[in-house]
């Protein structure tokens, strides 16, 4: 008897086999509109499937390395990262992964022909999705709040051209707290027309980018959020030496290792104010919104990719006599999942069409409270179910799943991240009741879901209403907020998948408890 070998789950075109983003595209975008993506979008997906995939998995096999110093004793600081990762940087600019949301061309739908983008390459990335989503929302931010000061800094983010492009890292996780930045130590102080910046930051994702947007203290503001300004710094000067910035070194992370965080010591690093004096958290958070949204599209990703690898392996690999996706309880473990994604799915591509809408001026006030309301909902939302979903899928494919060169466990630990950064769950819990406070966000909301004529929908929308209306007292509230924000996610998603009529699906997400048991 020939002796047996398990073929691996392969890759198709991870546009053309993704049923989810097809059929929504189909839906969502005019006509005209789909006729001029789906063909650059069927190219991508297979970028994904092969050529983008082949530069990832280099890029992890050659993490970045620091080298403090030359051969001669001076320091110098080099990251060095592979060439792979060097060119996932020039084809990220190529294929416009950020200019496309700049460009506009199919106007309010800029946003979802970005994202859709976005969705094919980050599984296939290495995390390269992280510098991109900082360098989007530094182009937000220079586009809402900059000025002269900053120079070609919004072009260079936004251009194709991959000599000219630049990333940008988010510098405002310092020792005294990654959520509550109210205490940054960081100080700037004058110095002629800008500004010096000294301090340290904890966390710098993505060290090798050009130029950052960082939060500092002016000298002499007041203490608390209130008191910080933002800052733009570029990095280097033109040998490509660090600018007044010392690296004290990489960090070892359980995952996103292609990824260069450093801790950073700012020793008068440069900087330009942006935005004006103080207030620096509220403004901030232009950018932060923009990196919750990717943050959103990556973990819908990274789930659709997890499920695409365990059905494919479902179809090839025989137990029992027959293939794992002939028996019914993996076929209906597969389903379930399939049907998270799905939800998660619908539920980010919303959000991704409300901030379309927003950024060309198309936006009614209603949408835009909602916009407000449903970006940390969909960050993390989508964040625990990628965890939660990627972890089944690799169950679903055995042991393979947890074995190293199969790559399969790479997709949990990068997934691990998804909660962590750009707020956790729970800090983002609290920011759905900060929207619901000081932005009335739940009415609109409610009213937009109230329209779903569905009994299941309207139950969990009036047990959500109910809940909100008694909870009394700031700590009940607050005990209460994840599973508020869990229960809106849920009953956005299942209203967003009955007007998309795909019954299958909405049938198998409509039978669980919407509201999670909110009582
Ligand atoms: C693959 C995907 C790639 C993703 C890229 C990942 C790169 C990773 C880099 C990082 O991790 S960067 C660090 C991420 N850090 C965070 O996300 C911080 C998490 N902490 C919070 O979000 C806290 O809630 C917050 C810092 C905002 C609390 O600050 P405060 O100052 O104690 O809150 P406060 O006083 O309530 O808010 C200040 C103002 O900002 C208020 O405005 P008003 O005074 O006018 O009312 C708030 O309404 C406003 N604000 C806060 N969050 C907002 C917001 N406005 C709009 N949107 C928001 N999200």
């Amino acid at each position: 008897m020939a002796e047996f070998f398990q073929e691996g789950p392969q890759l198709a075109n991870q546009y053309a086999s993704d049923d989810t983003l097809r059929q929504y595209l189909r839906w969502r975008l005019p006509a005209s509109a789909l006729a001029s993506v789906e063909p650059e979008l069927t190219r991508l997906g297979g970028l994904a499937a092969n050529q983008w995939m082949e530069l990832a998995n280099a890029a992890e096999a050659a993490p970045p390395r620091h080298v403090p110093y030359d051969a001669w004793g001076k320091r110098v600081d080099d990251i060095v990262v592979s060439d792979a990762w060097r060119e996932l940087d020039r084809m990220s600019a190529r294929e416009g992964i950020v200019a496309t949301a700049y460009e506009r061309a199919h106007g309010a739908f800029a946003r979802v022909h970005q994202m859709a983008k976005l969705y094919l390459f980050h599984p296939s990335s290495a995390l390269y999705s992280c510098p991109l989503a900082m360098a989007d929302g530094a182009a937000r931010f220079l586009e809402v709040h900059g000025d002269g000061r900053t120079g070609d800094a919004f072009e260079r983010l936004t251009t194709r051209d991959p000599a000219r492009f630049w990333t940008a890292g988010q510098w405002m996780t310092e020792r005294t707290g990654g959520s509550d930045v109210s205490g940054t130590q960081t100080v700037a102080r004058r110095d002629g027309d800008s500004y010096r910046l000294y301090g340290t930051k904890w966390f710098t994702s993505a060290t090798t980018s050009q130029m950052a947007m960082t939060l500092a203290r002016i000298e002499g503001a007041p203490a608390g959020s209130k008191g910080l300004s933002v800052f733009m710094v570029v990095l280097r000067d033109e040998r490509g030496m660090l600018r007044d910035i010392r690296v004290n070194r990489l960090k070892d992370k359980l995952g996103t290792r292609a990824l260069p965080t450093a801790e950073l010591t700012l020793d008068g690093a440069p900087a330009i104010l942006v935005g004006g004096e103080g207030d620096g958290v509220r403004k901030i958070a232009t950018i932060l919104n923009v990196t919750r949204v990717y943050n959103a599209v990556c973990a819908i990703a990274t789930m659709r990719r997890a499920l695409a690898l365990a059905s494919d392996y479902a179809a090839r690999r025989v137990a029992f006599g027959k293939k794992l996706i002939e028996h019914p309880l993996h076929a209906e473990t597969l389903a379930d999942l399939d049907a998270r994604f799905r939800a998660a799915f619908m539920l980010t591509f919303q959000v991704v069409e409300l901030m379309g809408k927003e950024e060309v001026g198309e936006a009614s006030e209603a949408e835009l409270t909602i916009l407000r309301l449903l970006t940390p909902v969909a960050k993390l939302y989508t964040a625990k179910q990628a965890v939660a979903v990627v972890s089944e899928c690799l169950e679903a494919i055995g042991g393979a799943g947890y074995i190293e060169d199969t790559g399969l466990p790479r997709l949990l630990r990068d997934a691990q991240v998804l909660p962590i950064w750009e707020g956790t769950t729970n800090v983002l819990s609290l920011d759905v009741l900060r929207a619901i406070d000081r932005n009335d966000a739940l009415a609109p909301w409610l009213a937009e879901v109230r329209r779903v004529d569905d009994p299941t929908v309207l139950r969990a929308v009036d047990a959500i209403e109910h809940h909100v209306r008694c909870a009394q007292g700031d700590a009940e509230r607050q005990r209460g907020a994840r599973r508020l924000a869990f229960a809106i996610a849920r009953t956005a998603a299942a209203a967003r998948l009955l007007e998309h009529g795909s019954e299958d699906v909405t049938k198998r997400w409509t039978s669980r408890d919407l509201t999670g048991n909110l009582a």
